[in-house]
Formats: structure tokens, C-alpha cells, sequence
């Protein structure tokens, strides 16, 4: 399995996404993030992607979800989530992502991954999940979820039987 991770600065009702300009995941937003590297840890990760793509230093996060990720096809992914409320440094656009502000309650789901819509309003009300979706073919054009299950807390290398 593929390990990565996932990061959303938080501020005043309002959450950072960032437009995605280029690889998996290109012409979406998402929160910054990418592959563990390595011997990092999923902290570890947080804080270079957070410095390599927006420019800011996490000092105040916390996990709040486990997503998987699968299809028909073998993509076999699973990372951690963190939600930021305290960085240092000033945010600012890179080769890979232009970071953009929204209004909690109103995201750009239409031009997000299918299964934010699920899992994020979730956890953005308070709750901490572990959730696994499905997909037909994660690397084609519109990846479709085939089926999914979220569950309440958070596990440890507990994948969630679909
Ligand atoms: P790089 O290839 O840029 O890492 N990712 C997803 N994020 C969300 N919200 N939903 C998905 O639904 C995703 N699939 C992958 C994981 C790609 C980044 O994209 C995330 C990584 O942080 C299927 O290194």
C-alpha cells in the first residue's frame, strides 16, 4: 500500500485548498499533501509538504481521519488526515499547487475527488473517522466510487472490509 497524507489549514470558518496544477489529481482541489518518503512518518510528511507546497510550517494539528483508497485495478492507497489550526511562515503558490481559501460551508465539490463530499464534512464538523472507498480506475478521467463504508474512529492498519 501506498502511504501518504493529507493537510487542511483551518482558520476563522474557513478551510485552505489547494488547486492541484499538476500529477495525480491535476485540476482538483484538495489539501496539500503527497507520498510518505522514505523512513518519514505521516507527521513527518506533513510538515515538507506543507513547507514544499505552500510555504507554511504546521506547529498546532491534529489527525482526524484514515482514508484507503482502492479501485479494480490495484491502486492501493491509505494516508492520514490532519486538520492545522496554528503555522508560522506565509502562504504562497508553488509549481504544484495554488492555494485558495473557502467558506467551510460552501466547497467546490464538484471540482473535488468524489469521496471529499463524503468524509470531509465530516470530520470538519468534529468528528474523527477511518473510511475506504472504491473506485473503478483511479488514473482515469472521472473516477467513478463503486462502494465505500466510514466508520467512527480511528485504526490503526485496520482496512475497512468492503
Ligand atoms: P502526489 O501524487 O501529488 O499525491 N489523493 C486524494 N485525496 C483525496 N481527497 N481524495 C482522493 O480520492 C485522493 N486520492 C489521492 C493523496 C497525491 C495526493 O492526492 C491525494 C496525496 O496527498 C481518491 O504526491
Amino acid at each position: 500500500m501506498k502511504k501518504y497524507v493529507l493537510g487542511y489549514p483551518i482558520k476563522g470558518g474557513r478551510i485552505l485548498l489547494i488547486y492541484k496544477k499538476r500529477g495525480f489529481g491535476k485540476g482538483l482541489y484538495n489539501g496539500f499533501g503527497g507520498k510518505l518518503e522514505a523512513g518519514e512518518n505521516s507527521q513527518d510528511a506533513l510538515k515538507r509538504e506543507a513547507s514544499e507546497e505552500i510555504g507554511i510550517y504546521p506547529i498546532s494539528f491534529h489527525r482526524v481521519a484514515r482514508l484507503y483508497f482502492t479501485d479494480d485495478v490495484g491502486t492501493d492507497m491509505g494516508g492520514d488526515v490532519y486538520l492545522i489550526t496554528q503555522w508560522s511562515g506565509s502562504i504562497i503558490e508553488s509549481d504544484e499547487a495554488k492555494p485558495v481559501w473557502f467558506d467551510m460551508k460552501s466547497l467546490p465539490f464538484e471540482y473535488m475527488w468524489e469521496d471529499d463530499k463524503i468524509w470531509l464534512p465530516l470530520v470538519l464538523k468534529g468528528n474523527k473517522i477511518t473510511a475506504h472507498f472504491h473506485f473503478d480506475d483511479l488514473h482515469s478521467d472521472k473516477p467513478k466510487i463503486l462502494r465505500y463504508k466510514v466508520i467512527k474512529g480511528i485504526y490503526e492498519e485496520i482496512f475497512v472490509n468492503l
